[in-house]
């Protein structure tokens, strides 16, 4: 995974078709500067002809100053879009055209040829104006693959700057993504992207086998948020890229992740969920006796990625039923309390007697940990 690639997040266009997300324009703009912070290559938003506000709030953030991240947008594949999209700016647009059996025939009706015939002129005219080009076959592993390279070397050979591969239901598998991905890399020489919906709990994996077999860009949403359950989430891909490969990734403000979930999370008026990738706050939180143990001899023992790369914190838990003596040690190790190990066994079975009816808080085992020090002296 040495090879050069770029995140083009999604937030503010797959983002905002999730059911229960309504950006406004200032949550729009503190989004796109957290993006930019952290370094994201291209920021994707909605389409201007979505809606007034939307091509207002395009507009502005393709007149802000962007760094080294490309402000992109996501149009169908018609001059009247493109135009719009052209004069708000911004440096590249992605435009698709359904091509499976199923959106051929039910979306918009056009054969693969229709679609030939169309695509060349709207390419022509952003490729006049210097806007970076994409051109995605919605529901790729939908489509025969015959008709998939077709088309996509039909765009190549225009100058497109990528093709995009597109599992638009969430049906594809890691070794599926490998094939057509694997295809499409042999068959084209431009750059391509891929973007994957998670309906089969995929979405991550997928992604990371497109990077394996040739894709250049990733589609991600901040939380994962998209269509139905989404998108291969921000935090998820960085995990598996760092885990993986950690310098593929240090270009990126890895501290920011935490911030851009939980600011998503706020404005959507949801809790980054508890099994998100680095960002949740159970996500470097250890429990059981046998993990704590080993993890407080050598974190690496149960942990893969390193907190500290994130700015996040390792927690031991200590307060419940499945504890052990080594946490309780650690712990009054922490309140600088000296307690033989007899005196340690005897609070473990003290405390899990007691959490097996709740947990008990923090201060509660400190507490438990400092009257024994008191009744040992
Ligand atoms: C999808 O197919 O799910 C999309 O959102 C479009 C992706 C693309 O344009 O590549």
């Amino acid at each position: 995974m040495t090879r050069h690639f770029a995140i083009v997040d999604t937030t503010l266009r797959e983002g905002e078709q999730w059911a229960n997300a309504h950006f406004s324009s200032e949550d729009r703009l503190a989004i796109a500067n957290l993006l930019v912070q952290f370094g994201v290559e291209y920021i994707e938003m909605t389409s201007p002809c979505a809606s007034p506000q939307s091509t207002a709030d395009l507009r502005s953030i393709a007149a802000l100053p962007l760094g080294n991240t490309k402000l992109l947008t996501h149009t169908r594949c018609n001059l009247d879009d493109v135009r719009l999209a052209a004069e708000c700016g911004v440096a590249g647009v992605n435009i698709l055209f359904g091509t499976s059996p199923y959106l051929r025939q039910w979306s918009h009706g056009r054969s693969i040829e229709a679609i030939l015939e169309e695509v060349g002129p709207v390419v022509r005219f952003l490729q006049e104006r210097n806007i970076e080009v994409r051109f995605s076959c919605e529901d790729s592993f939908r489509t025969p693959l015959p008709d998939l390279l077709r088309v996509y070397q039909a765009v190549d050979l225009l100058g497109v700057q990528r093709v995009g591969i597109a599992d638009t239901v969430g049906i594809a598998t890691p070794r599926d993504v490998e094939r057509v991905v694997g295809a499409v890399r042999n068959a084209v020489r431009c750059d391509i992207e891929f973007h994957g919906h998670n309906d089969g709990g995929c979405a991550i994996a997928n992604a990371y086998a497109a990077l394996e077999a040739g894709a250049t860009h990733i589609d991600t949403t901040i939380l994962g948020i998209g269509e139905r359950n989404g998108i291969a989430a921000l935090s998820g891909l960085i995990a598996r890229l760092y885990l993986s490969e950690p310098e593929s990734v240090a270009g990126y403000a890895l501290p920011m992740l935490a911030q851009l979930d939980h600011t998503v999370a706020a404005i959507l008026g949801i809790q980054v969920p508890f099994n998100a990738c680095i960002t949740s706050e159970t996500a470097f939180a250890h429990k059981a006796g046998l993990h704590t143990k080993a993890v407080l001899a050598n974190p690496s023992t149960y942990e893969a990625i390193d907190p500290k790369a994130f700015g996040r914190e390792r927690n031991v838990l200590i307060g419940h039923r499945l504890t052990g003596r080594h946490a309780l040690q650690s712990r009054a190790n922490t309140l600088g309390l000296d307690l033989s190990d007899t005196t340690i066994i005897a609070i473990a079975a003290q405390l899990k007697a007691a959490a097996d009816d709740q947990p008990l808080t923090l201060d509660e085992v400190d507490a438990l940990l400092r009257s024994s020090t008191l009744q040992a002296a």
